[in-house]
């Protein structure tokens, strides 16, 4: 009930300090609208930022379990002070541009990834300026998954937020706002009315990009693949309707050609390692070549390279495999640095190519850190043409839905090798982890039948795709 005073006490404030006026207004879009908010003039009223900051620790902050604050620029930031100071919960600051100096932190203070921010906003109309903010953070690691707002105009932002797995929390809505306005007697049944028709009739656009890669089909997918690679590979994907990619690690020709004979019709993607191959060829290549034209495949050769540019551009180009003259793709480490991805870029007289950067590993015990996750996910912004997706086991890892999660270490059952390797099942893959394209070796290779058991394997992992995307998750 306290609270509830309250609300009405903040609501009739904001009324008389000129936040919240009733007329005709034009919005940035052109569209007129009976009510306006301009929330930023509440820093002149000291009263009503602490009313704010009192009510939104009740309301949201006491319980929440996040690790910061983070308030959207610019409006929301003295009420995000206020509400850290008060919650004794460190806030973040994130910048609109990019410094161009020094460091070029979106996100300023200090965190560590996998830590909470729950975000505060004053208004939401689409949503599109929370998900600005969302997208940084997310892009540090961080979990942004909450938001809360002072006023909710009731036009698609709530829901376009939480198809991008944003939950929101919001003090007011516009209706509620007006029940209290018109009951105080501060605007009359025929605006109510008005502000009430004006809401059932405009939606805001939905301007927020769906990052929700989990929900996207692969052909929306393919529209917004900026690397032509993962263009080609996520439109093979939806026509021959598999996304598993075959890990042929024999080491005969001839045993390789026979088995892709049988099961190419079934994989999107085959995966190489040409070095433990024993009697390789010129001629395996282009036998590899037609077989992949003729049964519509992409050839990754699973090279992991991991050396300074120069070298690597050699290894790539040159020796006996000549790697770069037929490989649609490699698998590249970040380790190196950057060096690595300027090295290949370019590097095949403008015939496209692909790498996919390892981000995780599937392997138990190996030395990959979060923060190398969120730092070679940022190292592959600048390479869009040539960055087709990451070998991955997370599905936070990436959220660019043009980009493609190769998930290795996939079995029908949960279980392990004598080395390390660790299997999930394409239920835990797909439709949890976020895999994209599955990459299946043994599962497959070491089969009594391959060829019926890649259809077992096509057929499972395509059923928990169709899953995911229908949303008709338990
Ligand atoms: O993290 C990784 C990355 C890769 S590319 N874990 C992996 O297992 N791989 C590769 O996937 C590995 O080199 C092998 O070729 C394949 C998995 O084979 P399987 O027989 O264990 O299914």
């Amino acid at each position: 009930m306290v609270y509830d005073n309250k609300l009405q006490e903040l609501a009739l404030k904001l009324f008389s300090i000129d936040a919240v006026k009733f007329g005709e207004f034009m919005t940035k879009s052109g569209i007129k609208t009976p009510v306006y908010f301009d929330l930023r003039v509440i820093v002149s009223y000291p009263a009503v930022m602490d009313l704010i900051s009192t009510l939104l620790y009740e309301f949201a902050v006491k319980d929440s379990k996040c690790d910061h604050l983070c308030g959207v620029p610019y409006t929301a930031l003295p009420v995000a002070t206020l509400l850290s100071v008060q919650a004794k919960k460190p806030m973040l600051m994130r910048r609109k541009e990019a410094k161009s100096y020094g460091t070029k932190k979106m996100i300023e203070g200090h965190y560590k990834v996998g830590q909470k921010c729950l975000i505060i906003e004053d208004v939401i109309t689409s949503g599109s300026s929370v998900m600005e903010t969302v997208k940084d953070l997310r892009n540090e690691g961080l979990v942004s998954d909450e938001a809360i707002v002072i006023l909710d105009r009731e036009q698609g932002g709530k829901e376009n937020l939480e198809s991008n797995n944003v939950q929101v929390k919001s003090l007011f809505t516009m209706s509620g706002l007006i029940e209290i306005l018109l009951a105080n007697g501060k605007i009359n049944q025929e605006m109510a009315t008005k502000v009430h028709d004006y809401l059932k009739g405009t939606k805001a656009p939905s301007t927020v990009q769906p990052v929700n890669r989990m929900a996207l089909t692969y052909e929306d997918r393919s529209e917004l693949a900026t690397s032509p690679i993962a263009k080609q590979l996520f439109t093979i994907m939806a026509s021959k309707k598999t996304n598993l990619c075959l890990s042929v690690d024999l080491t005969s020709t001839t045993k390789i050609l026979d088995l892709l004979e049988k099961v190419g019709e079934h994989i999107c993607l085959v995966k190489t390692h040409v070095d433990i191959i024993e009697d390789f060829s010129e001629d395996f290549i282009s036998s590899l070549k037609q077989l992949a034209a003729r049964l519509n495949f992409l050839i990754l050769e699973d090279r992991k390279f991991a050396d300074i540019g120069n070298t690597v551009l050699q290894q790539y180009l040159k020796g006996v495999y000549k790697i770069g003259e037929w490989a649609d793709c490699v698998t590249v480490h970040s380790l190196p640095g950057e060096g690595i991805l300027k090295a290949l870029n370019g590097s095949t007289n403008g015939v496209s190519r692909g790498v996919f950067l390892l981000a995780e590993m599937s392997c138990e015990g190996n030395l990959i850190t979060p923060e190398y996750s969120v730092a070679t996910v940022k190292m592959a912004e600048k390479y869009p043409d040539l960055i087709t997706g990451f070998v991955c086991q997370k599905k936070d890892t990436f959220s660019n839905p043009g980009l493609i999660q190769l998930t290795p270490g996939v079995q029908l059952e949960n279980s392990k090798d004598d080395l390390g390797q660790i299997y999930n099942t394409p239920e835990k893959v797909v439709v949890e982890n976020g895999g994209d394209v599955m990459v299946v070796g043994r599962g497959i290779v070491a089969a009594k039948s391959p060829e019926i058991q890649a259809v077992i394997y096509k057929d499972a992992l395509w059923k928990c795709y169709l899953k995911r995307v229908s949303g008709k998750m338990e």
